[in-house]
């Protein structure tokens, strides 16, 4: 791997198990599992921003809504979700859509938060979710809270004192996303080692904030998630901290932006993110045209992150000893990269890859 690790090297990257412990490194589980929490910690006090305890009790109305959207020629139950939950100050709900294939068998499910309620969407093609037998609960985010600059003012926000909980919005979307985790934990259709996060862009950034935080996801799909998502930050190519948090700074915690033109300071890259959510699977969707994520940044990340899950006794990223071209999917290992041809888009194309991921945990 010259040229990889040469391109890694050039990145000056932060280890994820610091030298000195890994000179005398030993296999333990329980370092792994100690040293995920710090790297968690981490990112919630310099990124994400930290978020309360799951709350106890997470209950869903149920209203069939077969009619409201379609149950595609009869092969799927439908049903509009209302999840209530309590906070510190009073019950918060929010509206989801279920789509589960009628198959006996348990079925994989999705969590996916999308930029809409449309069932189905430009980014949700439901009738092939089903017909591979699977399951999808989707919400449109904003449903969560607005996704804008409001003061923290909607939704969720406005329910958790932030001078205690420092969370930005995609914290914020993410726990949501464990809550609908909550739901699915009591469902008898849904087969509970199967359950992955999906979204794309802002979203793909969520799913994997959401599967490094909570453990009951078995894939992590991160679609077109780029800065402050899968790419690497340090030497990336297109949108950078500064553009990020001069655009959306309420994503994250104030932290983030000490990091603006001052990269090379980070006591972690994105890297560290994809650490977080080994030794179970990611998938990472990248777009040949979208310079603004940046594909080889977002590759070299997923390169990087491997050295984790080969402490855990698993294959990370299999990949050629070169960067990746339009076409290449690479899902040898636990971690699974693909790079698409076109712009940033949740397309079919990518839909099919995570499709294949689900069914082959
Ligand atoms: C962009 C943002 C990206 C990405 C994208 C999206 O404007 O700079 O980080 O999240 O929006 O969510 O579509």
């Amino acid at each position: 791997m010259i040229v990889i690790e040469q391109l890694l090297r050039q990145r000056n990257l932060p280890e994820i198990f610091p030298k000195s412990e890994k000179s005398d490194f030993k296999l333990t589980s329980n370092y792994l599992v100690e040293r995920r929490k710090e790297i968690l910690s981490l990112l919630s006090h310099e990124i994400y921003g930290t978020a309360p305890e799951a709350p106890e009790n997470v209950t869903v109305k149920k209203t069939d809504a077969s009619q409201k959207y379609s149950d595609f020629a009869g092969k799927a139950y439908v049903s509009d979700l209302v999840i209530s939950f309590e906070t510190e100050t009073g019950m918060f709900s929010f509206g989801a859509v279920e789509i589960v294939p009628k198959i006996k068998e348990k079925v994989p499910v999705f969590v996916f938060g999308n930029f809409r309620g449309d069932v189905p969407d430009r980014y949700l093609p439901a009738e092939e979710i089903i017909d591979n037998g699977c399951g999808v609960i989707v919400f449109d985010f904003n449903n969560v809270t607005a996704d804008k600059e409001d003061g923290f003012s909607s939704g969720l926000a406005a329910m958790y004192d932030r001078k205690k909980y420092s969370w930005g919005k995609i914290r914020m979307w993410a726990w949501t996303e464990s809550r609908i985790m909550d739901y699915l934990m009591t469902c008898d259709y849904a087969d509970k080692s199967k359950i992955a996060v999906v979204g794309h862009s802002r979203l793909g950034k969520t799913a994997l904030v959401c599967a490094a935080y909570d453990q009951r996801f078995s894939l992590a799909c991160g679609n077109n998630s780029g800065c402050a998502g899968d790419a690497l930050t340090r030497g990336k190519k297109g949108e950078r901290v500064r553009q990020i948090t001069d655009n959306f700074s309420y994503w994250f915690c104030e932290n983030y932006r000490k990091y603006r033109d001052n990269e090379e300071n980070m006591p972690f890259d994105q890297h560290f993110l994809l650490a977080a959510v080994a030794p179970r699977k990611i998938a990472l969707g990248a777009a040949f045209e979208d310079e603004w994520a940046d594909p080889d940044s977002q590759y070299l990340s997923a390169c990087s992150a491997s050295e984790v899950y080969e402490k855990y006794g698993f294959a990370g990223l299999v990949h050629p000893d070169r960067l990746p071209v339009v076409g290449d999917r690479f899902s040898g290992g636990q971690i699974c990269y693909h790079l698409r041809a076109g712009k940033h888009f949740f397309s079919r194309t990518d839909w099919l890859v995570y499709l294949d991921e689900i069914k082959k945990l």
